[in-house]
C-alpha cells in the first residue's frame, strides 16, 4: 500500500515531508489538506491525527503525526536513503535530535509566531494572540543569532559543519522560507545579518533541489497576494485601529 502522506504546501513542516520523500524517490500519494480553511478538524482526518495538524502520514496501519518523528521514521523505515539525512552514528543522531528539540521551542516560536499570529490567521479569520507576535519578534533574531554563531559552525555548509544535509537542515529551512510572506523589506531586515544562515539557505535549497523549489512554488504563488494584503494593513495601522483589526 502507498504511503499517503497529508499535507498543506502552505505549511511549513509539511513542506519538509513532501520534499525529503521527494528526494529520496520515496514513492507516496499526497494528500491536500488546507489547514487556512478548516480541513483538519474533519472527523476522518481527526482519525488520522487527533491533533488536527499537518502534516501527518499514513504507511499501512501505521500512523504518524510530528514532522520530526516522520522525518526519522521515513529516514530509518525506507531503504535506500543516504545516511547523511539521518546518520546510523549514534552520537551524529543525538545531534540532530538536540537541533529539531530546539528547532520547535526557538526558531519555530520566532518565526511562525509572527507569520502565523500576525498574517496568516487575522487574513484568514482563525484564532490568533496579537501579544503572540510580540515576543517572536524577540525570540527570531535570537534564534538566527545561535544559527549563525553555534549551530553552523565547522567548516561544511550545513549545520554542524557537515558536507551534506541532514533532515534538521531540511526542516529549519523550510520553516525559515515561512518568513517569506512577510514584506520584502522586513523579510530582508530580518535576515540580512546573517549571512551563514543565507548561504545554508540556497546551499539547503541547491541540494534538494528541483524539488525545494517545486514544493515552495505553493508558497511562492500566494506570497504577492497576502504581501499586498499587509501593505493594506499597515496603511490603516496609521490611522490608528488596533493591530488586529487592521489586519482584518
Ligand atoms: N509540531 C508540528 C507542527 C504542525 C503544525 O503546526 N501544523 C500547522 C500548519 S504549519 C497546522 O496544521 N495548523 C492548523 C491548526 O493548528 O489548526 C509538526 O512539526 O508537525
Amino acid at each position: 500500500m502507498t504511503l499517503k502522506v497529508y499535507a498543506d504546501r502552505l505549511s511549513q513542516p509539511s513542506r519538509a515531508v513532501l520534499i525529503f520523500c521527494k528526494i529520496n524517490g520515496i514513492d507516496f500519494e499526497e494528500i491536500t489538506v488546507e489547514f487556512l480553511k478548516h480541513q483538519q478538524f474533519t472527523p476522518e482526518y481527526k482519525e488520522i491525527n487527533p491533533m488536527s495538524q499537518v502534516p501527518a502520514i499514513v504507511d499501512g496501519t501505521f500512523k504518524l503525526f510530528e514532522s520530526h518523528a516522520i522525518l526519522i521514521y521515513l529516514a530509518s523505515a525506507y531503504p535506500g536513503v543516504p545516511d547523511h539525512w539521518y546518520p546510523a552514528d549514534v552520537f551524529k543522531r543525538a545531534k540532530i535530535h538536540s537541533v529539531l528539540a530546539w528547532h520547535h521551542s526557538y526558531l519555530r516560536r520566532g518565526a511562525t509566531g509572527i507569520v502565523y499570529h500576525s498574517i496568516m490567521a487575522p487574513l484568514h479569520g482563525l484564532t490568533f494572540d496579537p501579544q503572540v507576535p510580540e515576543q517572536a519578534r524577540k525570540i527570531l533574531p535570537k534564534s538566527l543569532s545561535i544559527l549563525e554563531d553555534y549551530w553552523l559552525e565547522g567548516t561544511g555548509p550545513f549545520l554542524f559543519g557537515n558536507s551534506e544535509p541532514s533532515i534538521a537542515d531540511l526542516s529549519l529551512v523550510c520553516e525559515i522560507m515561512q518568513l517569506e510572506f512577510l514584506s520584502e523589506k522586513e523579510y530582508r531586515e530580518i535576515l540580512s545579518p546573517y549571512k551563514k544562515v543565507l548561504k545554508w539557505i540556497e546551499d539547503t535549497k541547491n541540494a534538494t533541489g528541483p524539488y525545494f523549489d517545486e514544493v515552495h512554488m505553493a508558497l511562492f504563488n500566494v506570497q504577492n497576494e497576502i504581501r499586498e494584503r499587509m501593505v493594506k494593513q499597515s496603511i490603516s495601522s496609521h490611522k490608528g485601529g488596533s493591530e488586529s483589526e487592521c489586519i482584518k
